[in-house]
């Protein structure tokens, strides 16, 4: 008999960042990442990860929401189904139970996971094979501090580790937020490039003060300056400047790709396994961002080891991502939960080749950082 689904676990697992980690809305101290087990008859366990940033300070779901809304409401939907109809088990959550996309997105790894051990094949391999086996990875600087933020941008270049990066702004006024990036930008000159994300920080009289100057400065690209229900505005703004916008918060899935490239937008698209419910509606996305001319950029929920390999496993499938990616969280983590990391080297990652996500768990750290 083919495999069903048995039980599903969820954990909720604290791990201490390495340093705060200050974005607009939120400083972090610590990650919380929501760990899915789930195990199926045949004996095969799937693990998926649903991680958000700062409690409720990013979006509507919390680490809390997650996990809760997986066991009351989502769970139930999955138990005692047939194990690898994921279209199936995709339109059955969608049907009966609206948003929860991190939560759809975890649920949604745990399956590819086990179907890619069941069959043998890697998760990229289940989606039609990779198309990079190596991903250019940027790090976020967001220290607070200018001073600590260029040390720490010369001991990633000189590590080889990263060349491109991205400084979290928007929690200060616009003229100090552009004095700190035009000293970092000046700093590292043309050894890197330096982006910044404004977390919807701005509106849009303050939006055309700062880019403006973050032009002058040599940015290279500027991500959601603005609210995200606020694409006009952000239409505006991408043809009003040569720097480049990235719509990150204002695009979620397929629909609001199809909305912004139909209003005329420029310029590129976050992905995030996480605001799309999961791998197969990212990929939806960057179809239409492909078909529009869109570019595209992998993002992250500063997800750890799980739900960063889930995504590599995305976006290697994907022939071009014009501004790489961002896949950096389990280096902003101070300890890991998984038995062997992922390998970060020459300025990016390599894509994990072994059957599912080619993730293990470490037993005993899990136990250590998992909320009781
Ligand atoms: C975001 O909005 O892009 C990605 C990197 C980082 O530091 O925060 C995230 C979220
Ligand atoms: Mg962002």
């Amino acid at each position: 008999m083919s495999s069903v689904i048995d039980t599903i676990e969820t954990l909720l697992v604290d791990l201490p960042t390495i340093r705060p980690h200050k974005l607009s809305m939120t400083t972090m101290a610590c990650q919380t990442m929501v760990i899915v087990r789930m195990r199926h008859s045949d004996g095969i366990e799937g693990l998926g990860e649903g991680t958000t940033i700062g409690g409720l300070a990013y979006g509507p779901e919390s680490p809390e929401s997650i996990k809760r809304n997986i066991d009351t409401y989502l769970s139930p939907l999955l138990i005692g189904q047939p194990s690898s109809n994921l279209n199936v088990l995709r339109a059955r959550m969608n049907r009966h139970a609206r948003g929860n996309t991190i939560a759809k997105s975890a649920l949604e790894t745990a399956l590819l996971d086990a179907q890619g051990k069941r069959l043998g094949l890697s998760i990229a391999e289940l989606l039609g094979g990779a198309c990079h086996t190596h991903l250019a990875v940027l790090w976020t600087l967001a220290s607070g501090d200018t001073a600590k933020d260029i040390d720490e941008a010369f001991q990633r270049l000189d590590e080889r580790r990263h060349c491109d990066f991205k400084l979290k702004i928007g929690a200060n006024p616009v003229e100090q937020d552009v004095r700190h990036v035009s000293a970092i930008k000046k700093a590292l000159g043309e050894r890197a490039s330096v982006r910044v994300d404004v977390n919807q920080a701005w509106d849009e009289s303050a939006a055309v003060r700062g880019i403006q100057a973050l032009q002058d400065a040599g940015i290279e690209l500027i991500e959601q300056p603005i609210p995200a229900r606020e694409h006009a505005g952000l239409i505006r703004l991408a043809s009003r400047f040569n720097v480049p916008m990235l719509a990150d918060e204002a695009v979620q899935d397929a629909r609001d790709g199809l909305e912004l490239a139909a209003g005329g937008f420029s310029g590129a698209f976050a992905l995030k396994i996480a605001k799309s419910g999961g791998i197969n509606g990212v990929l939806e996305l960057a179809h239409v961002a492909q078909a529009a001319g869109i570019g595209l950029y992998g993002g992250t929920m500063l997800e750890g080891t799980i739900g960063t390999a889930a995504s590599l496993h995305a976006w290697a499938t994907l022939p071009e991502m014009a501004w790489g990616t961002e896949m950096f969280g389990p280096l902003l983590l101070k300890d890991d939960i998984v038995v062997e990391s992922l390998n970060y080297h020459d300025f990016g990652v390599d894509l994990p080749t072994a059957p599912g996500l080619g993730i293990n768990l470490d037993e005993a750290k899990l136990a250590h950082y998992s909320r009781q």
